[in-house]
């Protein structure tokens, strides 16, 4: 079953080559940002972009697991629709084809006929990239059951910041925005009961190096079933300011919430769901909370398999809200308030917002933070 997770973890290394490389070259980057369609469009931005990229790095995922096992590629799902216009309005449909001549082809279509831009895409998409898991966590995985996983992809999480392009600023550990607040999500969970089994996290823009004058990536993975738990996340110790421990949201939350956990915590926005879970995995902050429902489970999936890997995990906020006043959440509850990513949501008010985590979350490492949050909630 290590290849599995080693197809996911190289694909995933594609993925930020593709990334990479599209920013590398302002020419063919502007060529590939074309406006949301009204429909698809995310609530909270008037002006939200997809990139070609998005739709390539999903529809790559999905044309490699189905050649690796052809029962898994129907149930890979994924943000983007494969659906492109380029700016003749014609609608094509990426997909990576058999051969890099043929998918070039179809890329030069999207491309209004820049067969260069084209070729150079095709070439990523093809070429054999690959990124080596620890040998001594690869002899551990265990045997994952192929026949009832799904896989949610969220080809690239902060497009917003993606297209900007800028180095981005910190406060301490964490990137308040920038490209490093960029990530690939790859997350696997069980069809039958929806639990996150284990997750895959690249950020094709963690580090600057100077030298070269170019970005490094990261990857992160973490697989958790019947009992086995492994991860490659370094376990860093938190140091709390003043006492009190980092909590990450996102700046659109309420002042009100900010102030309500800010007593308690040291409040720290952030950009990008991907990002902010990673940086509770990472340690970086305790917790991260979401109430306004603005996530999908795509955002979600591969950083819950992660944490839950490390042990914790991320719980739908109205409903471990309720039990505010609980100083201890037992085991059996806390896996009940975990969210589930195999069945939408039940009567959403429009169908884009099937997938959306509506009942907001908490993302924790340690499940002892979530008593300092529960009081947070009851004050
Ligand atoms: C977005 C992106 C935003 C995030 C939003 C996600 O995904 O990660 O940054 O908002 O929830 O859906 P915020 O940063 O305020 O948490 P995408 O970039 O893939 O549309
Ligand atoms: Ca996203």
């Amino acid at each position: 079953m290590a290849e599995l997770i080693k197809t996911l973890l190289s694909f995933s290394e594609r993925a930020g080559e593709i990334a990479r490389s599209i920013r590398r070259e302002p020419k063919l980057f502007s060529l590939l940002v074309e406006e949301k369609g009204e429909s698809e469009k995310n609530q909270r931005f008037t002006h939200d972009f997809k990139t070609l990229a998005d739709v390539l790095i999903q529809e790559a995922l999905r044309h490699h697991v189905k050649q690796m096992i052809p029962s898994l590629g129907d149930y890979v799902q994924g943000e983007e629709s494969a659906e492109f216009t380029n700016t003749l309005g014609e609608k094509i449909i990426v997909q990576i084809c058999d051969t890099q001549q043929e998918t070039a082809v179809l890329l030069s279509k999207v491309l209004d006929g820049n067969s260069e831009a084209a070729d150079i895409l095709a070439t990523v998409v093809h070429s054999d990239i690959s990124w080596t898991p620890e040998p001594e966590l690869v002899e551990k995985i265990p045997d994952l059951p192929i026949e009832s996983l799904g896989i949610w992809i969220d080809p690239i999480d902060s497009t917003g910041e993606y297209v900007k392009g800028e180095s981005g600023t910190n406060r301490g550990d964490i990137y308040n925005h920038g490209l490093p607040c960029v990530t690939v999500l790859i997350g696997l969970y069980d069809r039958m009961s929806g639990l996150p089994v284990g997750g895959v996290i690249n950020q094709p823009f963690a580090l600057f190096d100077k030298e070269s004058q170019s970005w490094q990536g990261q990857v992160y993975w973490g697989v958790s079933h019947q009992g086995i738990n492994i991860h490659n996340v370094p376990l860093n110790t938190l140091s709390p300011e003043d006492g009190r421990a980092v909590l990450v949201m996102s700046s659109s939350e309420d002042l009100e919430l900010y102030q309500k956990f800010n007593k308690n915590f040291n409040v720290v926005h952030a950009t990008g769901a991907g990002y902010k879970l990673l940086v509770v995995a990472l340690g970086y902050a305790a917790a991260c909370v979401s109430t306004k429902g603005s996530t999908f489970r795509w955002d979600t999936a591969a950083p819950h398999g992660i944490l839950e890997a490390q042990g914790g995990g991320v719980v739908i906020y109205n409903k471990i809200s309720h039990h505010a006043k609980e100083v201890d959440v037992d085991k059996n509850t806390l896996r009940e308030l975990q969210i589930r990513y195999h069945k939408p949501n039940d009567s959403p008010a429009q169908l884009s917002l099937q997938w959306s985590n509506e009942g907001g979350f908490v993302a924790y490492r340690d499940p002892g933070v979530l008593s300092t949050i529960l009081q947070c909630v009851a004050d």
